[in-house]
């Protein structure tokens, strides 16, 4: 008998590019994936958004389900994109979620955004826990920030409850992905491959670069792309077992009284992982 294996997307796209490639290079790679949810939201701007970007590109049948809003300032590009048509994102995220989780073996949970869905499901399905790996894009052990990670910061107590939980983690930690090789600017190679594409899908990302850069002064990083790599079992970025702490200002350090998960070293690699995402990303058939 084989055993089944489900793909859930957690994102908050329209907002960091990154999380746009993620989803491409997804995508193009083996994996199906049987739902993504949203976070972060605007309304359902970034759900219906990304119901829109995948009717261009030819995968409309992927559900998407808009997820949890949070109470900070946040901001959404593209707007302007969406078409005068509805585009069905409703449900009950955490239910959604458990469908995906229940109907399979194992679900590899790619978190590229805040913990807040995860932590709604784990919270209301926690005899499910057992089944889902996840590979974040959070959180940091630089003793010298004042500030946390974002991913962790926009949901603090989610984040404390999911890394106390049964679920097993892998953690793709800033400290890993800030680092300059994993930038796509205006002069990136990549930037240029969307700038001048036909499908207006693959040019939204041009523009999501430009509006970002504009907002936040600088350009978009690889960080969700080399976690879903992680997720998707290359082996660009290593990872160790430790107990990790976090306090209520979302910072976080090595404890033993933590939690157990897999942490990011912080050497990566980086050349290798970014050749495998552009090549993948522009050998792509994009309708
Ligand atoms: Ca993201």
């Amino acid at each position: 008998m084989t055993s089944k294996t489900s793909y859930i997307l957690d994102t908050d796209p329209w907002y960091d590019p990154d999380d746009l490639f993620s989803l491409l290079y997804l995508l193009n790679s083996n994996a199906t994936i049987d739902l993504i949810v949203t976070g972060d939201e605007v309304g359902t701007g970034r759900a219906e958004l990304t119901k829109w970007f995948l009717e261009e590109i030819g995968m409309p049948e992927i559900k998407v389900v808009a997820g949890a809003k949070l109470p900070g300032p946040t901001k959404l590009f593209c707007q302007d994109l969406l078409p005068n048509k509805l585009y069905d994102v409703s449900g009950n995220v955490a239910d959604e979620i458990a469908k995906v989780v229940g109907g399979s073996d194992r679900t590899v949970y790619m978190g590229i955004q805040a913990y807040s869905n995860l932590d709604l499901f784990q919270q209301t399905h926690s005899s499910l826990s057992d089944k889902v790996t996840l590979y974040q894009m959070a959180g940091s052990l630089d003793p010298s920030r004042k500030k946390a990670e974002h991913n962790v910061r926009i949901d603090i107590p989610a984040a404390k409850r999911v890394m106390a939980s049964r679920i097993k983690q892998y953690l793709v930690m800033a400290d890993t992905t800030l680092n300059p090789k994993f930038e796509v600017s205006n002069q990136h190679p990549l930037y240029n491959f969307c700038r001048q594409h036909s499908n207006a899908g693959i040019r939204a990302i041009a523009k999501n670069i430009d509006q970002f850069n504009g907002a936040i002064g600088y350009w978009t990083f690889m960080h969700d792309p080399l976690t879903v790599s992680a997720a998707l079992g290359h082996n660009f970025v290593d990872f160790y077992q430790a107990n990790v702490a976090i306090n209520d200002q979302g910072l976080m350090k090595l404890d033993d009284r933590g939690s157990n998960i897999f942490l990011s070293k912080k050497q990566s690699r980086d050349d290798a992982f970014m050749q495998n995402f552009s090549d993948t990303i522009m050998r792509g058939n994009y309708k």
